[in-house]
């Protein structure tokens, strides 16, 4: 088997890792290298020649395909998250201009190399379009090249130590960088057995029997509250915890539960995985270790303090948000540094990171999906009974944050407005709660006083 033209991304298909009958595995399906290239290179040649493609990106082996499928003819895969409505649905695919298509797993295409018409995603072409909100407006496709991809398997690989030895283990949804380029690429990188469990939940992860586990602290903590399923986790190599702060209660738990000291680490959709600890390092809880090798990041801290915005350049970094080069330019510094967002520490005796919050109050983190306030704020507008709204995020046991509503309306119960949400934009970006009041506070600019509302919530 020969993979020309992707070699930037898929090392593990052109069969040096030999062709394991269960080499993945996604919500209890099985398939080999081989089948699995079949099924891409029939997606490879249905797309050929798209400006981009996008399918439901559900737990399948079908959207494992179809990422395959886009590398190999070089044509971007836009994933759909599945539990998406139909305003959500609508912008990703007018914003892309992706095709959908279908994927039949069982159609496969043969042959030694990728089908006819197809070049191949050399390391400068878009691989894959990820859709994630902003604080305001509707989410943006944040361009990743393959050479980007690339690079950070490569790098990560360094730092866990990860191999074809490997089988690794996560039910991490698929429309994310977390569970998609990690968890899925990664595999096929690094050549490791994958098994996706389908859905992320303890049982799951605990009969896998993995040498390395993915999941954010949501995750984590549910495993946590069942010591059985985290004692049979103790047979592995490496947990792995991002995408959000592990808390250091659900660390000492695993640690205890487990004998393992889970690694944190820490990225973004624009920039992927870029600080993280090593397999065999010093791990300290609440920390997210040191840059990936050809990472650098500065903290842009006021004069005299330690704490400031994580700002990062790299070879991981994204080529922009797509059609949109002045939100790019934005997300830069005048001298060429990516400004996360994040506020971050460093400790300056081993350099090791801290992430200390969000610049924005509007940026939610809620069972690791980024949500944009704004986004939610608008879809809640959009229903004919609502004349205000202002959403935050709370803390939350579970989730890291809930999200929060705070509305003015009238004639309408919450559990409507939730549904209304959770209808129109994807299922996760439900308030988990609505608030009804008389007025939101507003700044003399107009502008929600949203610190007030937590003080009112807290109260
Ligand atoms: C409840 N449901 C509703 C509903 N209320 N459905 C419709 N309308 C309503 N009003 C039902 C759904 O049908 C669904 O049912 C279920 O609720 C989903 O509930 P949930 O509360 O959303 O799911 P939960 O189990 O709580 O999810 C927890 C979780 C999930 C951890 C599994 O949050 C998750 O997968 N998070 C991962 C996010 C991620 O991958 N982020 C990475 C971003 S990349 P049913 O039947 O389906 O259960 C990144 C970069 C980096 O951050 O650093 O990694
Ligand atoms: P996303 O774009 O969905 O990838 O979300 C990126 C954001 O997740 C970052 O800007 C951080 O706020 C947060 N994040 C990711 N990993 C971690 C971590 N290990 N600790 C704290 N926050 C994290």
């Amino acid at each position: 088997m020969t993979t020309e033209g992707d070699t930037s991304v898929l090392t593990a298909l052109d069969g040096e890792y030999g062709d394991r009958k269960d080499a993945i595995e996604v919500a209890g399906r099985t398939a080999s290298y081989e089948d699995l290239l079949g099924a891409a290179r029939a997606v490879a040649a249905d797309v050929a020649g798209a400006k981009a493609f996008a399918m439901t990106a559900t737990a399948s082996l079908e959207t494992v395909a179809a990422a395959v499928g886009g590398l190999l003819a070089g044509v971007p895969f836009v994933p759909l998250p599945p539990d998406a409505g139909p305003a959500e649905r609508e912008h990703i695919l007018q914003d892309s201009g992706a095709q959908v298509v279908e994927v039949d797993f069982a159609r496969r295409n043969s042959g030694s190399a990728a089908p006819a018409g197809t070049a191949g995603a050399g390391p400068e072409d878009p691989a894959l379009v990820l859709y994630t909100s902003g604080t305001t407006g509707a989410p943006k496709g944040v361009v990743l090249t393959a050479g980007a991809l690339a690079a950070d398997l490569d790098a990560l690989a360094e730092a866990w130590q990860w191999s074809a030895e490997d089988t690794l283990v996560h039910g991490l949804p698929l429309f994310h960088v977390h569970g998609l380029v990690l968890g899925v690429l990664g595999a096929l990188r690094t050549g490791s057995r994958l098994v996706h469990t389908g859905r992320p939940t303890p049982e799951a992860y605990a009969a896998a029997g993995g040498s390395l586990y993915f999941g954010v602290p949501t995750v984590w903590s549910r495993i946590a509250r069942e010591p059985a399923a985290a004692a049979a986790l103790s047979g592995a190599r490496l947990l792995v915890s991002g995408s959000a702060a592990l808390p250091a209660p659900v660390f000492r738990d695993l640690e205890r539960l487990t004998g393992l000291r889970p690694v944190e680490r820490y990225g973004m959709t624009e920039t992927l995985i870029t600080v993280s600890g090593r397999a065999g390092g010093e791990v300290r809880p609440g920390t997210v270790g040191t840059p990936l090798t050809g990472i650098r990041t500065r903290i842009a801290a006021e004069p005299g303090a330690e704490i400031g915005e994580l700002q990062l350049t790299g070879p991981t970094l994204f080529a922009g948000y797509l059609g949109r080069p002045e939100a790019t330019a934005g997300a830069y510094t005048e001298d060429g540094w990516f400004r996360t967002g994040d506020i971050a520490a460093v400790d300056p005796a081993d350099g090791v990171h801290r992430i200390v919050g969000r610049a924005s109050i509007d940026m939610i983190k809620s069972g690791g999906y980024r949500i944009g306030a704004g986004e939610i704020e608008n879809a809640l507008l959009d229903h004919p009974k609502v004349s205000e709204a202002a959403v935050v995020g709370v803390p939350d046991a579970d989730l890291g944050q809930r999200i929060v509503a705070f509305v003015v309306a009238e004639g309408v119960t919450g559990a409507e407005l939730t549904d209304f949400v959770a209808a129109n934009l994807s299922v996760h970006k439900r308030p988990r709660e609505v608030r009804f009041v008389p007025a939101v506070p507003r700044n003399a600019m107009g502008k929600p006083q949203k610190k007030l509302l937590l003080e009112q919530y807290g109260a």
